[in-house]
């Protein structure tokens, strides 16, 4: 059912896991001062020790094992390879252990996937103004290319940016996440647009200093929920859940992937409130420069963090200045979803499924790598997480389906997460693993879960039918 070469995956991310917050020469990270920052996390928890995969990454490895991954995604935290921002200082420690992690996969046969950008951001260049400067764009260049020079020899699948809106909207628009900066209807735009800018001059990098020795792939990894209208032959509701899509999936896929600029809807959308408000000044959705490296066709693949879907409506976006009343949508859960964990969180399986054929419809068939997908639990803890269960084998149908029958180009899925781990806000309260771990042991040990074994079992089963043939 699956390609011979598919990608079956789990994923992590360095706050999330990584632990030695000051270990070896790291410097902070602006998770670091967030989480330490009271009342911003749930109970005050922080990523201090986290899993400790500084310290046990060989337990990470034997559970990567355990699943029979192909490919595992992790993330590089930054303010350990370069504590301040720049190649001016290297952490030589900080190499040392990705140099660790990427060469006991390789030898176990397993394919890093690396994120370069996951929410931790080195603190000294927040102290410089962060994502709102432009920049921040030629920074991270220079420590794209760092990487790509140090690892990319054995690195060939790379992300630059990890979900661009979340940390836009999060970090700037509503401040649940680091930095905690709360400036709705402007600096999320000028967030989101510095990222596009950094992570177009990094594919310009690797392709034109890196590609043809190293022939590897980069991407920029997309969150989006799947969004349909509420009533299908209502148009404004037909409407309203096009925008919605423009202001989520578009933002960052339409200038990768068909116009080099933003979806028009969307700066249509804004550009509209901003005169019914009487904004003065410039447009609050930057545009691109022509003296700058294209967006357009800077990702070798598409990379989509799919989670939840939405029923959508027109309306609800009255009052003040925000990406809401831009946007001026309602999103529904339908009373008929399940909800798992955390609120947020209904799980639609056949969401995927539409996304994909959407996405292939849209952007012009691209390959396509699912970097995220899972189900969080809350509250008493199941090792026999049989919800999780049903959840993993019916998405995995689901992209089955869209490999089969909607003939996606679908190149790999990539459970969240390997183990359970800081969930931002949420803390340790949220759990998302394969594994289960024990923060309150020491030794933070790591127990499959049943959904564990069963991802382990469908790989298995995939992966055999292949050998045999
Ligand atoms: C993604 N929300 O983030 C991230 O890439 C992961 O690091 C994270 O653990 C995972 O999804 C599960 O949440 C999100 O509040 C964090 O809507 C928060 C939200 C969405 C995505």
């Amino acid at each position: 059912m699956f390609p011979r070469d598919f990608a079956w995956g789990a994923a992590t991310a360095a706050y999330q896991i990584e632990g030695g917050w000051q270990a070896d020469g790291k410097a902070a990270s602006i998770w670091d001062t967030f989480s330490h920052d009271k009342g911003r996390v749930f109970q005050d928890h922080n990523g201090d020790v986290a899993c400790n995969s500084y310290m046990l990454r060989e337990q990470d490895l034997e559970c990567i094992q355990q699943l029979g991954l192909t490919h595992y995604r992790l993330s590089f935290s930054w303010a350990r390879l370069l504590p301040h921002g720049t190649t001016q200082h290297v952490n030589h420690k900080g190499v040392e252990y990705y140099n660790n992690v990427i060469d006991e996969l390789l030898a176990n046969n397993v394919s890093p996937m690396v994120t370069l950008y996951h929410f931790d951001l080195p603190q000294a260049l927040q102290d410089q103004g962060g994502w709102k400067c432009a920049g921040i764009a030629p920074i991270f260049d220079n420590y794209a290319k760092f990487c790509f020079q140090t690892f990319g020899d054995r690195v060939k699948l790379w992300l630059t940016v990890n979900e661009p809106s979340v940390c836009a909207k999060l970090g700037y628009e509503s401040g649940k996440h680091a930095p905690g900066l709360e400036e709705p209807g402007t600096a999320a735009y000028l967030v989101g647009h510095n990222m596009l800018r950094a992570h177009a001059m990094a594919w310009h990098s690797y392709n034109t200093l890196f590609r043809s020795e190293q022939k590897g792939k980069v991407s920029l990894a997309i969150n989006s929920d799947w969004l349909e209208p509420v009533d299908p032959h209502c148009e404004d509701d037909v409407a309203a859940t096009e925008r919605d899509l423009a202001f989520t999936l578009g933002w960052f896929a339409w200038p990768m992937f068909v116009s080099g600029d933003y979806p028009e809807i969307m700066r249509s959308a804004i550009d509209s409130q901003s005169e019914k408000m009487g904004y003065v000044g410039s447009p609050r959705l930057p545009t691109f420069s022509k003296d700058e490296p294209g967006i357009l066709g800077s990702a070798d693949f598409f990379a989509v963090n799919y989670y939840t879907s939405r029923k959508v409506k027109a309306g609800g976006g009255a009052g003040q200045m925000s990406m809401k009343s831009d946007c001026d949508v309602e999103e529904i859960i339908d009373p008929s979803w399940l909800i798992s964990g955390v609120s947020w969180q209904a799980v639609v399986p056949g969401g995927l499924r539409k996304l994909l054929k959407y996405i292939k419809d849209t952007f012009n068939s691209p390959a396509i790598y699912i970097t995220e997908n899972g189900f969080s639990q809350m509250g008493p803890l199941q090792m026999e997480d049989v919800q999780r269960c049903v959840f993993y084998k019916d998405t995995i149908l689901e992209v089955a389906k869209a490999i089969q029958e909607d003939e996606v180009d679908v190149r790999g899925y990539f459970a969240w997460s390997l183990l359970d781990n800081f969930e931002w806000a949420e803390g340790y309260s949220v759990r998302f693993g394969l594994f289960h771990v024990d923060f309150c042991d020491p030794e933070l040990r790591r127990t499959i879960y049943k959904s564990g074994q069963e991802y382990a079992e469908i790989i298995k089963k995939h992966r055999g039918a292949l050998d045999k043939k």
